[in-house]
């Protein structure tokens, strides 16, 4: 175990490690923080992040003294998201290539899951989401979201499974949801939430922008469904949509008192944190708090122009490419805090969601951070992105 000061983490600090399985080999001795190589399409524009000319910082930064441990774990290529699975010692990582990978987190062994469907991988395509479903501790249901192949390029699915833990096996697939219409390989978001009986997808506006304010597409909305798939009863718009105006959600969770908050990539500039309201305007593309990236301009998000402004927002971006709303007891003083993983910020940011939420603390990771989860003792696990992303675990020092 290596104490690693914030702000202050290095590649040598990080270098080697345990012993690992063969199959997820630790890498190189020495390597360089950045990942060798990341698929071009992958960074575009969640990579640019420029700074937009005159606009303040939206935050004050506390200092940022706290200091937590940082145990890694082998690598994953391409991981994309995981989910500890409950009623078990397991990791169940998704590799957005198209693969979960199962780790059992006594040994350290991972094992390739078997069952999958078939998965276009090109551009931000590819696996992307798992989560337990409700009954999972009983019948092994999992909940997860991949793209497959269209005619016109590439198309969001959520479909449901049973996990045999035991043949390391999807077994019983089935499609219940498709993101229509189909479009290229960029602004997916198809991330999960089961809550209160209702399952919540995040559908992102596929690069097209304006769908994001009509209701007659799933694009650019987070949807309210049935365990089933289908509209959930007494949707605001009677659609499967819960709340629009959403550019590219990578994270959704729930914080201590119910309420759903979505991280969402925005423009050059303009990453938004925000709390769902049933039936709200989120304001994309017609407000960010950044500009096109063709600088062209949006309007800022302001009180009076009928959509709901973030919570917090970040300008230069920060590509989050996840959110998890912690609620353990370890971290003392974090519970139901946001944490956001950035892409292009190589950074971990803490939000308190008090009113109003507020960023205070950011440690700078050296890499770019795809995913985190928390496990059931309240350490939390990071995942990084790129071909050889590293799994790490952060404990308090
Ligand atoms: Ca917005």
């Amino acid at each position: 175990m290596r104490r690693i000061l914030a702000l202050s983490l290095s590649a040598v600090l990080l270098s080697g490690c345990t012993s690992e399985p063969a199959e997820v080999p630790p890498p190189t001795e020495g390597a360089t923080v950045s990942p060798a190589t990341v698929d071009p399409e992958l960074v575009e524009e969640e990579e640019e992040g420029a700074e937009v000319a005159g606009t303040p910082e939206p935050v004050a930064l506390d200092d940022a003294t706290r200091e937590f441990t940082v145990d890694e774990h082998g690598s994953f290529n391409t991981g994309w998201a995981m989910t500890f699975l409950p009623g078990t010692d397991h990791l169940l990582i998704a590799e957005r290539r198209g693969a979960l990978q199962l780790r059992d987190q006594t040994t350290g062994k991972v094992t390739e899951v078997t069952g999958l469907p078939p998965v276009h991988a090109q551009g931000q395509a590819g696996m992307h989401d798992i989560i337990p479903g409700p009954t999972f501790e009983q019948d092994g249901m999992v909940y997860l979201s991949w793209v497959r192949s269209h005619t016109n390029g590439a198309q969001g699915v959520v479909g449901r499974a049973y996990l045999d833990m035991d043949r390391h096996q999807l077994t019983g697939l089935q499609e219940i949801w498709e993101q229509t219409p189909a479009a290229g390989n960029g602004h997916l978001s198809l991330r999960l939430l089961i809550d209160d009986g209702h399952l919540y997808v995040t559908s992102g506006d596929r690069q097209e922008m304006t769908p994001a304010q009509e209701n007659d597409t799933n694009l650019g909305s987070v949807l309210r469904l049935t365990l089933d798939g289908q509209p959930a009863p007494g949707n605001p718009w009677d659609t499967e949509q819960w709340t629009m105006g959403h550019r590219n959600a990578l994270g959704i969770d729930t914080d201590d008192q119910g309420r759903i908050w979505v991280s969402e990539m925005g423009p050059q500039g303009g990453d938004e944190l925000n709390l769902l309201v049933e039936g709200d305007n989120y304001g994309w593309p017609e407000a960010s708090m950044g500009v096109h990236y063709n600088n062209d301009p949006i309007p800022d998000h302001s009180d009076d122009d009928g959509f709901h402004g973030p919570a917090a927002w970040w300008v230069p971006s920060i590509s989050p490419g996840n959110l998890l709303i912690y609620s353990g007891e370890l971290f003392d003083g974090w519970s139901n805090s946001a944490l956001l993983g950035g892409l292009s910020g190589e950074k971990i940011v803490r939000v308190e969601l008090g009113e109003p939420a507020t960023v205070v603390d950011e440690w700078e990771m050296g890499a770019r951070i795809r995913a985190l989860a928390e496990a059931p003792d309240g350490a939390i696990w990071v995942l990084e992105d790129g071909p050889a992303g590293r799994l790490l675990e952060l404990r308090p020092a």
